[in-house]
């Protein structure tokens, strides 16, 4: 078994360096940049083991996925500047302001409606990630707490968050990113997923979209304001969807896919 995992490793980091090398860059708001990072497809445990430290019991049961098909996902949280650029006006009274901080208070509904016109407006199609899609990119291979390991005492240099973020969100991709090249998904602002929250299901899932109802949609990977248990890669958070945060801060990060 041991020998598998490390197999899969070896795979997924392989995968992961011809992800960095393939990394599209587009056009947004006229400036060539590399927004989105090819994820690649493969298999990963969801969840947290029973033994992780500051384990919360939503976390499991831990069970496998398969991400079948590879996607482009945000380099970054959606910032200020994109966020204007696009819904032509600026956040709806966002906590911190400036253009390159993420949007901190937007709802889940706000994150959609974003995706629904920046899909119009550049002919492609643009959405939420999955809860699933999201824990498979955060990890980028990993099976511990962050994508770089156990340690919190490594948190300050990966992760805007309660003990390193002066009470503040701070620009976007200023911390070290995962080896998929994702900044910011522990911490600085907490990012929609277009699952409604429910409890895991135990069996072996293949590209899971989360219940077809419910009353609150999940938030991921803590934020400015949270500590580092909050911003573990398995641990699970959620909101009203019309609710808009000015307290956690809850921005999002788009995923594109491939045609
Ligand atoms: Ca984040």
């Amino acid at each position: 078994m041991a020998k598998d995992r490390n197999l899969l490793w070896v795979l997924t980091m392989a995968c992961s360096v011809l992800a960095l090398l393939c990394s599209l860059p587009v056009f947004f708001c006229g400036r060539k940049v590399k927004l989105v990072v090819y994820i690649p497809p493969g298999e990963f445990m969801m969840g947290s083991p029973d033994g992780e430290e500051d384990r919360d019991s939503g976390e499991g049961p831990q069970h496998s996925v398969k991400i079948s098909k590879g996607f482009y996902m945000g380099v970054t949280e959606v910032t200020q500047a994109q966020w204007l650029n696009v819904m032509g006006y600026t956040g709806h009274g966002n906590r911190f302001r400036g253009e390159d901080l993420p949007e901190d208070s937007v709802s889940w509904d706000d994150a959609v409606e974003f995706c629904r016109r920046l899909s119009k407006k550049e002919g492609k199609s643009y959405r939420l990630p999955t809860e699933a899609e999201w824990e498979y990119a955060c990890r980028a291979g990993t099976t511990t707490r962050s994508y770089f390991g156990e340690s919190v005492s490594q948190f300050s240099d990966y992760a805007w968050y309660s003990e390193s973020s002066g009470s503040k969100t701070h620009r976007v991709g200023t911390k070290k990113p995962n080896a998929f090249g994702l900044y910011d998904m522990h911490g600085n602002v907490y990012e929609w997923c277009s699952d409604w929250y429910a409890s895991y299901p135990s069996s072996p899932q293949t590209n899971p979209t989360g219940p077809t109802s419910g009353s609150s949609r999940v938030i991921r990977g803590g934020s400015w304001y949270t500590n580092a248990r909050s911003c573990r890669v398995a641990s699970r958070y959620y909101h009203d969807p019309t609710h808009r945060d000015t307290t956690l801060g809850v921005g999002f990060r788009l995923v594109l896919d491939l045609n």
